[in-house]
């Protein structure tokens, strides 16, 4: 066989199946042949997996980078230059593409969807999408492709751009808000971006949480005097998620659209999306890891330093909804693991302690907390030690990080190992071949300052990534560069779609 790489003695995972003892071979990029001692020519580079997991490499389809924004509710900042420029980074202390995807095949992630942001004063997405363009071509470390996040619906960008942004663009999926007053939708703005959606075959990523109710919460709380870090998930109790996801799912169905919740947190909106999904509703969630393994505790860390942990939906109080989480994860209420990395730097003035030093509140207000956690490298440690665990099997890790994600959003040549997908691969340590170990912030390659993982202990890591044939990412070395990582445009989702249940007035 004429291969340029052969990966040996891999335990092969895919969604449906595991395969121990089996070689990989790639071939410009792509895999060739999976199965036992395969044959290749002399010479060939080889990769000696040593009988460990081989799984397809990561796609974590909700990321930001390069996004200015201040997704609280405070105005986003709109620095994106109009004239076609580079915006200048300076203020700007979450990860760029290259920083953040560098951050990706650190912890064997090889494609990343991040999203492009409309602002409500863009009448076009079309030159959104172009500046995104820039600001990732020839500065990332891993694949990409792009979600538009939808904030100003008019007939323009709903009946003449999204059906360029399909064919042109390849960008299938799109998201949009029911919160913060720079970026949330009316629910009859939902409708209209619903419809248009079904007639283009987009996918809908929708962020519920209930504006009015976190409003009057805030509000609540700032009366009595409560403005520590830790009120902010006081101000957005599990209702506040739930009741958002119970109307949009309304609205989906409706329209006979297909829809996907993003980052659930709760077990009160999960028990919702599926109940839905037993009423056979093309109704998706995704989750992650934080809505895992951590608690609303973390925000009550002395001082400021709970700001570390503030993200929208919060984190929850009860152990019972990280169970809740886990057990969606295994009965298929959760369609994707992934990341929602939206980090700010905790030191610097302009990241999460921007809203300190007021002169009437020296110690900030919970509200004007940039939302958002770092979690790019860790998404599939993370989920790797559910499957030490026991919590969730191999192939349903696969599922959850590769496979789903790859089929949701149309990325029909990644997210498996099978002749002819792209040769994306993350290849973990053998069973012992590292040695238990506690995360620190300096082990990774995001430019943030903290993790929220800080001395969590893991078993295993990603000893090798591979993105399309190409060694990129080597036992703790970042051995590929930025120009490795090419735009994928994306076909429509082979996961989701309308039921087609006939209604007159469509
Ligand atoms: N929503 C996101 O999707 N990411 C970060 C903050 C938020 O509210
Ligand atoms: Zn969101
Ligand atoms: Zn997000």
């Amino acid at each position: 066989m004429d291969a340029d790489l052969v990966i040996r003695n891999a335990l092969v995972v895919t969604a449906s199946d595991v395969w121990p003892r089996s070689d990989i071979a790639i071939k410009g990029g792509t895999i060739i042949a999976v199965g036992s001692h395969l044959a290749v020519q002399t010479g060939v580079e080889e990769i000696d997996a040593e009988g460990a997991h081989v799984t397809p490499g990561g796609i974590d389809s909700h990321v930001h980078l390069s996004q200015w924004w201040n997704p609280g509710p405070g105005e986003p900042q709109k620095t994106i230059p109009t004239d076609g420029t580079i915006p200048n980074l300076a203020k700007f202390t979450g990860d760029t593409y290259e920083t953040g995807s560098r951050s990706a095949i650190a912890g064997g992630t090889t494609t990343i969807l991040s999203f492009a942001l409309q602002f409500q004063d863009d009448e076009s997405i079309i030159p959104v999408i172009e500046e995104y363009h820039k600001l990732a071509a020839g500065q990332s470390y891993c694949d990409y492709a792009f979600h538009v996040i939808v904030t100003n619906p008019t007939q323009r960008v709903l009946e003449e751009e999204f059906p360029v942004m399909v064919d042109k663009y390849g960008i299938t999926s799109i998201k949009v808000y029911m919160t913060y007053a720079a970026l949330k939708l009316s629910d009859y703005q939902i409708l209209d971006v619903l419809y248009a959606a079904r007639k283009s075959g987009i996918t809908t990523m929708v962020h519920a949480e209930n504006a009015d109710v976190v409003e009057w919460m805030t509000g609540q709380l700032e009366k009595k005097g409560l403005f520590a870090p830790h009120y902010h998930g006081l101000s957005r109790p599990p209702l506040v998620e739930a009741e958002a996801t119970n109307r949009v799912i309304s609205l989906s169905e409706l329209m006979d659209t297909p829809i996907l919740l993003v980052h659930v947190s709760s077990e009160l909106a999960a028990a919702t999306v599926r109940n839905a999904q037993t009423r056979l509703l093309p109704v998706h969630a995704e989750t992650c890891p934080h809505y895992m393994y951590l608690l609303a505790d973390k925000m009550r860390a002395k001082g400021f330093e709970g700001a570390k942990w503030v993200c929208s939906p919060p984190l929850r109080e009860d152990s019972a909804d990280l169970d809740a989480i886990w057990r969606g994860l295994r009965n298929g209420t959760f369609t994707t693991v992934s990341s929602d990395h939206a980090p700010d730097s905790f030191h610097h003035p302009n990241g999460k302690q921007r809203c300190l030093g007021d002169a009437d509140h020296p110690h900030g207000k919970f509200k004007d907390i940039p939302n958002g956690l770092p979690g790019l490298e860790t998404r599939m440690p993370l989920l790797f030690e559910g499957v030490l665990d026991g919590k969730i099997t191999p192939q349903k890790f696969v599922e959850l990080t590769a496979s789903n994600p790859a089929k949701l959003y149309g990325l029909q040549k990644k997210g498996s190992i099978a002749p002819g997908y792209d040769a994306d691969l993350a290849i973990w340590y053998p069973k012992g071949g590292i040695p238990s170990f506690q995360l620190s912030n300096e082990m990774l390659h995001h430019r943030i300052d903290y993790t929220p993982y800080e001395g969590k202990q893991f078993r295993n890591w990603v000893r090798y990534t591979i993105l399309r044939g190409k060694l990129v990412f080597r036992e703790g070395q970042v051995v590929g560069d930025t120009s490795d990582g090419v735009y994928v445009k994306r076909g429509r989702s082979t996961l989701a779609g309308p039921q087609n249940v006939w209604a007159e007035w469509r």
